[in-house]
């Protein structure tokens, strides 16, 4: 059903029926297109804010990327009829809209592309879709093959649809000079002062073509008629009606009719995008089909390349070979790349929420680490004098807050260290501390590590007089904004991160000579520490929270939502669990919250509001926040129980979120492993049949936080401020794996093998014995280190 090839570079679906919402992405800095292996397409650009080229056929809710997005007949999507003149016969590729049973179907997804190779009626098709690196436009290449022995008499219809582009104007028409098909509208605005704004943006959306049809429709009605998008009334005639679009929502057709010998081919290319006027699809059209560069290629090819070539920018720095091919397969080839992808497009957000921003580039500290650098000290610059971070980060001019943004959330300082550890041992970079830059407003300025500093004091006085952390209307589950709005209520999971960013800065601090810093906050999180266990243990779990009317929730008692796993896990990374109650804590969440597919975030789902807990508890139960395998979470307890040395449960829970290999588990996830999506639905005890089903939102902190637990847990090849320390914890039925270590300039080729009669792991390196398990003084440089553990 699914394998991998070309050296893990692509991985292969063979079935557009079994796992139907199976999808890949590609993006650059401008835009992302998501596609299914159907052809249905979700795509997105920015103008500086996210906005669409291909819509909805009804008017849609501007919104950010939503999880479980539904797939529906006039989806958008990038489709090719096909039709054989001399019987009529018809199918489309990839598969929708026609859905007509093919006899052979493969989904290619690549790093740097998405391929489908179809074979029906004798005919071999390969569609090809790809991005250049710098502009919002999708470039396609259709190639139709005979691979029948007579001759074949056919029509090609490519289907873009464009769906409803605007209740105040839009049309279409087919430009002859330019030989596209341009969809216009105008984004409805009311007030007047919008226009200024309005009047920038790319309102069009065009289909450009390499090869001139033999006719063409932009009219979505004439196109479809009565026969539907399974056969449309458009294509049972000779040629197309060459119709237009007037205040009528238009669509991107062509046609191209074939006399195809036995083994002849045809190839077109098409750019699908956004634009705002003709000038410029003319000049797109010069670049990507006219101009030939030093004489050879079209711009189209060339950008090709270039695109290979940005996407190879986001390798990793970890490459792995163990006894689980397909674990190797998504760490070396796809994990980097989810990650990359969130360095270089913020998940498409002007204003990143400030948790996400900090997260997202503590993962581009291990791939791109200038760029990571900078985002710490963007996010600095705008934290207010008194501490606080905002709730998220402006990253372009015109930005403002916006969504969850103008909500309230008290968690934001906590990530400032926690991230930063995992960037300076990474890269040793403690002379990014004495960066001197501004607060917001530009009066005053600070080093780095006062700005932290504050940050850290903001979180200690930010608590009531329980020591317990106030939650306002959310902290990092940002739908849980109910619990503290009146300015009482407390977050246990922010209590204990707050004490676990105080050892981190402490940590931090030792490393940058300030060890009395260092003493304070460590008193300061013990102290935390004793008013988690005062307030919070509830026996064999640690509550989530207590509420503004003083109800402690998330504990045994509670009919719904009876555990957390927020505050299980970081109970144990904070150390306000001790070696009992971590032990009890783990056994709870293994009989109550794991499932098949991984670690449930909170149950039994809430069936029901609570209003004293907040929305939350009105997601449908088992989806996103409300009980879901929320993977954010899951390895948040991964990180967790690695740190306190329940390496076999971590690599349980680890391996359970990625999909597969079996075809039992991935029909069910319906999830390809070329990404780690947001959660997989939970409610495994209430509502089986669902469970495990992915939400295919590639949008999630789940990615830098498992690239971290692999590099500092399962391989233990973690730097710090003397070195690369050694400390692999492989699941007991590996007897031996193999790395490679990118690090600090220096190849760290790293075998790793079980070895009896040893007690403890024992390195060398270079063949000699390592005193001790770091390695220091690193020089660039290919070392070999061959590691025995027990
Ligand atoms: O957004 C994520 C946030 O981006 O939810 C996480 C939070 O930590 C991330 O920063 C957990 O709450 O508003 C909603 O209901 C959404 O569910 C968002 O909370 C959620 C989006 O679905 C994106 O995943």
């Amino acid at each position: 059903m699914i394998r991998s090839v070309e050296n893990g570079a692509r991985l292969e679906l063979d079935t557009a029926v079994k796992i139907p919402n199976a999808s890949a992405f590609l993006w650059n800095k401008k835009m992302m297109v998501h596609m299914n292996c159907r052809g249905y397409a979700v795509a997105q650009f920015m103008q500086p804010e996210p906005a669409k080229y291909a819509h909805a056929p009804n008017l849609e809710a501007k919104t950010f990327m939503q999880p479980e997005q539904p797939y529906y007949a006039h989806h958008p999507g990038r489709f090719f009829y096909v039709k054989d003149e001399e019987t009529d016969r018809l199918f489309s590729a990839p598969y929708a809209p026609a859905k007509t049973p093919l006899d052979s179907f493969v989904f290619s997804a690549g790093k740097s592309d998405i391929l489908w190779k179809i074979e029906h009626d004798g005919l071999f098709i390969e569609m090809c879709l790809s991005l250049p690196t710098n502009e919002a436009m999708e470039q396609w290449s259709f190639t139709v093959k005979n691979n029948s022995p007579k001759t074949r008499k056919i029509s090609v219809y490519p289907y873009f649809p464009v769906g409803y582009m605007s209740w105040m104007n839009q049309s279409g028409q087919y430009d002859a000079n330019l030989n596209a098909i341009i969809c216009s509208s105008i984004t409805p605005y009311q007030k007047y002062r919008e226009y200024d704004k309005i009047k920038t943006l790319k309102d069009k959306t065009y289909l450009l073509a390499d090869t001139i049809p033999t006719s063409w429709e932009v009219n979505q009605a004439t196109f479809e008629g009565d026969g539907g998008l399974h056969y449309p009334t458009g294509i049972t005639g000779i040629e197309l009606l060459k119709g237009d679009a007037l205040y009528e929502t238009p669509a991107c057709v062509f046609q191209y009719r074939e006399e195809l010998q036995p083994g002849q081919e045809k190839t077109y290319r098409f750019l699908f995008g956004p634009a705002k006027d003709e000038t410029e699809i003319s000049d797109i059209k010069n670049r990507y089909f006219i101009e030939r560069i030093e004489d050879k290629v079209t711009g189209f090819e060339k950008t090709k390349r270039e695109y290979d070539d940005y996407i190879a920018k986001g390798k990793g720095c970890l490459q792995i070979k163990t006894p689980d091919a397909a674990l190797d397969n998504f760490v070396n080839n796809w994990l980097p790349r989810q990650i990359y992808y969130h360095g270089e497009t913020n998940r498409l957000s002007t204003d990143p929420q400030t948790r996400n921003y900090l997260q997202d580039n503590m993962g581009t500290g291990y791939i791109q680490k200038e760029v990571a650098r900078q985002a710490y000290i963007k996010a600095l610059c705008q934290q207010e004098e008194s501490g606080a971070m905002p709730d998220g980060i402006l990253i372009h001019e015109d930005a403002v807050l916006k969504y969850i943004n103008q909500v309230p959330h008290t968690d934001h300082c906590v990530w400032l260290p926690i991230c930063l550890k995992a960037y300076l041992d990474e890269t040793n970079d403690y002379g990014l501390l004495q960066e001197i830059i501004p607060y917001k407003g530009n009066r005053k300025s600070a080093t780095v590590s006062e700005h932290i500093n504050l940050a850290m004091l903001w979180l200690y006085k930010t608590r009531d007089k329980r020591g317990l952390s106030y939650i306002e209307q959310g902290d990092w589950c940002d739908p849980m904004n109910m619990v503290g709005p009146k300015g009482i209520g407390v977050s246990g999971w922010l209590t204990m991160a707050s004490s676990y960013a105080f050892k981190t800065w402490a940590q931090i601090c030792i490393n940058n000579n300030t060890e009395d810093i260092a003493k304070d906050f460590l008193i300061k999180a013990e102290e935390l520490n004793s008013s988690i266990n005062e307030h919070l243990w509830d026996g064999d779990r640690y509550a989530r929270g207590i509420t503004d009317d003083n109800v402690v929730f998330g504990v045994k008692k509670d009919p719904e939502g009876r555990i957390f796993l927020n505050t299980q896990s970081w109970a144990l990374l904070s150390g306000s669990a001790n070696v009992d109650k971590s032990k009890k804590i783990i056994d709870t969440v293994k009989n109550e919250l794991e499932s098949p597919y991984g670690v449930e975030m909170l149950a039994p789902s809430f069936t029901k509001m609570r209003e004293d807990i907040g929305r939350v508890t009105q997601k449908f139960p088992g989806s996103a926040e409300n009980g879901a395998v929320y993977n954010h979470a899951a390895a948040f307890y991964i990180f967790g129980l690695y740190e306190v040395g329940y390496t076999e449960k971590a690599f349980e829970i680890l391996r359970r979120m990625i999909p597969g290999p079996d075809e039992k588990d991935l029909i069910q996830r319906g999830q390809l492993p070329v990404f780690v999506p947001n959660y997989y639905r939970g409610a495994y005890r209430q509502f089986p049949r669902t469970a495990g089903r992915s939400s295919q939102l590639f949008n999630t902190g789940a990615a830098p936080w498992l690239y971290r637990c692999l590099i500092d847990g399962l391989f233990g090849l973690r730097g710090d401020v003397d070195g690369l320390h050694i400390n692999p914890r492989l699941p007991k039925e590996w007897n031996r794996a193999e790395a490679i270590r990118e690090f600090r300039g220096a190849t760290f080729k790293v075998n790793i093998q079980r070895e009896s009669g040893i007690s403890k792991t024992r390195v060398k390196v270079d063949d000699s014995l390592l005193h001790g398990q770091v390695i220091k003084d690193i020089q660039t440089r290919i070392y070999r280190v061959d590691i025995r553990i027990p």
